[in-house]
């Protein structure tokens, strides 16, 4: 049996802290999905539009080669949704989000992966724009 794996997130400005989740979450099973926030679900959480557009960033998460589906996540509440879909065995979230998604675990096994320290996409434009780069 092929176990299927989903994450999801903005993935905006990809750094090394992406990377290793997709990595980690692509050795828990056979074939990872994830879903890639919307520009619309990004501002309604963090009040800002990404750096790159959902369509760029969707590109970019594609083309990376432990990654075999992309969808656009438009809504945090579709989870269940999105999950039976895409008939995932294991869902993976990085530990921010523990506990969050406990309520899955009747259709999948919910597994929260620990981040990588010192790495935010945030820090990352702010340490840009301050050193003239951008
Ligand atoms: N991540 C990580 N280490 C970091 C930064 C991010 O492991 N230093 C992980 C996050 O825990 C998440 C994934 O990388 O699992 C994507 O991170 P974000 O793009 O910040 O995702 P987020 O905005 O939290 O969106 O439905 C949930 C949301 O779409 C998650």
């Amino acid at each position: 049996m092929v176990a299927t794996v989903i994450t999801f997130g903005t993935f905006d400005v990809l750094h090394v802290g992406h990377v290793r989740v997709l990595n980690r979450s692509a050795a828990l099973g056979d074939r990872l999905v994830v879903g890639v926030s919307s520009d619309a679900l990004n501002f309604s959480k963090k009040g800002r539009n990404p750096v790159f557009s959902q369509d760029e960033r969707v590109e970019i998460v594609s083309s990376l080669k432990v990654v075999d589906t992309v969808f656009v996540e438009e809504s945090l509440e579709q989870k269940r949704e999105y999950v039976l879909e895409h008939q995932a065995d294991i869902l993976v979230m990085g530990d921010d989000w523990t506990g969050k998604f406990d309520y899955l675990s009747d259709i999948c096994k919910v597994i929260y992966l620990p981040r990588t320290p010192s790495v935010y996409t945030t820090a990352i434009i702010e340490h840009i724009s301050a050193t003239g780069m951008g």
